[in-house]
């Protein structure tokens, strides 16, 4: 029961026979962008060192490469992914950010509970070209253990910067960190993001069509680089996924292998849950274990097709498919190969995990429906319940302390994952349907014609910040309220 809950709320609901069917069907070519080229190479490191993370980031345009091909992009500190950021409970953290970009920018950090106001999480800060600035904050003694994802979010910048190449991971250790199989596992992390190298940089955002669909690169890569080789030492694998593309939906199925999925965005559910595929939208992130017991040899993690908009929009309305690039909605892509050898021994997937705490009844009900519209002058807007993104309005006036469900409804021909910054949730209803797992969730997709409740506590932090579309361009287009949190 728990089980059939989860897998429709986090997968598109197809079986394990879908792995075989799509391997052989001619119908589904599996294309692979290019020839393995590497093992996985961890992103550089900042940790924090007694207490206290001091570090350096800059905002820049660079040239590296993806795969055989240079191509002009924007990088945090020359790296894509941006440097790996640890901290744990209790740490400070200093961050001197430069924006060296031609364009104004900041940082999010998304999937942290830190304040919205500055020097911390605030959206609405915009650190002009040349200037910097120092992000301080504490992460909470009583902070999760979660996979976080810094990267811009400047309205109207968010989608180009994104697609540009910036963001980066944030990890949080804590408790699930320290559950003895977890420890024991090999420890991978996949940053999921597509490219566009066609082009010179500046044509990229693509024409207004693209912008509309959300735009996608036609270069998958995982830590910057086409189709890496994993190779497993040890017998479990854990995957810390982030899906930091602007706006390609990832659903991932590991050939032969079932997926034991062990947190959600923003913590660790209360046991591993088997499931054969995961679908991530932007945005979202998932951790998975992965146990080496199918006999030595090499396995493809692929990325199965999925639809994102109703049948034919994307190809007519939009333009897609006017490009000639190549979606996800017919194609199988290989992202991996994770392989192991005979002296590989399967390990124990852990019992139990974290406690996942029920939130108190909610005492106030809202709902917030997406859509899209024309504006004069403007051509398409994105709209949450009717309106574009305005910088000098609040939208939602909360009580901190207080609980509220929220009933976000898409009533357009696209899906919009929907995220909410500073404070987690968990989702209570999808179209009407108690949910019965509990879990943690900063992003949640809602579908073309569907409607999800979540539930939050406000807790800690007064001050205002933003609930928007995970698809950025979206965001960029008006799909972006303001909440302000009441002391
Ligand atoms: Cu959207």
């Amino acid at each position: 029961m728990h089980r059939r809950d989860f897998l429709t709320l986090s997968t598109t609901s197809l079986g394990a026979t879908l792995l075989t069917q799509c391997s052989s069907s001619r119908s589904n070519p599996i294309t692979q962008n290019a020839s393995p080229i590497a093992t996985t190479v961890a992103a550089e490191l900042y940790q924090s060192q007694n207490g206290q993370l001091d570090l350096a980031l800059e905002a820049r345009p660079s040239v590296l490469k993806i795969g055989n091909q240079s191509s002009d992009l924007l990088s945090y500190s020359g790296r894509i992914p941006g440097p790996r950021i640890e901290a744990k409970p209790g740490d400070r953290v200093r961050l001197k950010f430069r924006n060296a970009l031609a364009s104004p920018t900041n940082l999010h950090f998304h999937g942290l509970h830190i304040p919205p106001t500055r020097p911390a999480d605030n959206p609405f800060l915009r650190i002009a070209p040349g200037d910097q600035t120092t992000y301080e904050f504490t992460i909470p003694q009583d902070h999760p253990s979660v996979t976080a994802y810094y990267h811009p979010h400047l309205h109207g910048y968010v989608a180009q910067q994104i697609f540009g190449g910036l963001g980066g991971i944030f990890v949080v250790r804590g408790a699930l960190d320290q559950i003895p199989e977890v420890q024991a596992a090999q420890e991978e992390f996949l940053f999921l993001k597509d490219f566009d190298l066609s082009q010179n940089f500046n044509s990229r955002s693509g024409h207004m069509g693209m912008q509309m669909i959300g735009r996608e690169g036609n270069v998958l890569t995982i830590n910057g680089q086409i189709a890496p080789r994993i190779k497993l030492t040890k017998g479990l694998l854990r995957l810390r996924i982030v899906n930091a593309s602007t706006s390609r939906f990832y659903r991932l199925a590991l050939e032969k292998h079932s997926l034991y999925l062990i947190a959600t965005d923003a913590g660790a559910i209360e046991q591993p849950r088997e499931l054969s595929e995961l679908l991530l939208s932007p945005g979202e992130r998932a951790e998975v274990l992965i146990k080496a017991d199918q006999g030595a040899g090499q396995y493809r993690l692929l990325n199965l097709p999925y639809e994102r908009a109703a049948m034919g929009m994307g190809r007519g309305m939009m333009g897609r498919g006017m490009m000639g690039e190549p979606d996800n909605r017919s194609t199988t892509n290989v992202l991996a190969t994770l392989s192991y050898e005979e002296d590989v021994q399967p390990q124990a997937l852990p019992d139990k995990l974290i406690p996942v705490s029920r939130l108190a009844k909610p005492s106030t009900q809202r709902q917030f429906t997406m859509n899209h519209g024309m504006a004069p002058g403007q051509g398409m807007v994105f709209l949450i319940n009717g309106r574009p993104f305005a910088p000098d309005r609040v939208d939602t006036q909360v009580k901190l302390g207080s609980v509220e469900d929220w009933e976000i409804i898409n009533t357009g021909v696209m899906d919009h994952p929907f995220h909410l910054h500073t404070n987690r949730f968990q989702i209570i209803e999808q179209n009407g349907q108690p949910v019965a797992t509990p879990m943690w969730k900063d992003t949640v997709l809602v579908k073309t014609g569907e409607s999800v409740k979540i539930r939050v506590a406000f807790q800690d932090y007064p001050g205002k910040t933003v609930y928007h579309c995970h698809i950025l361009d979206h965001e960029d287009l008006g799909m972006m309220g303001i909440i302000e949190m009441m002391a």
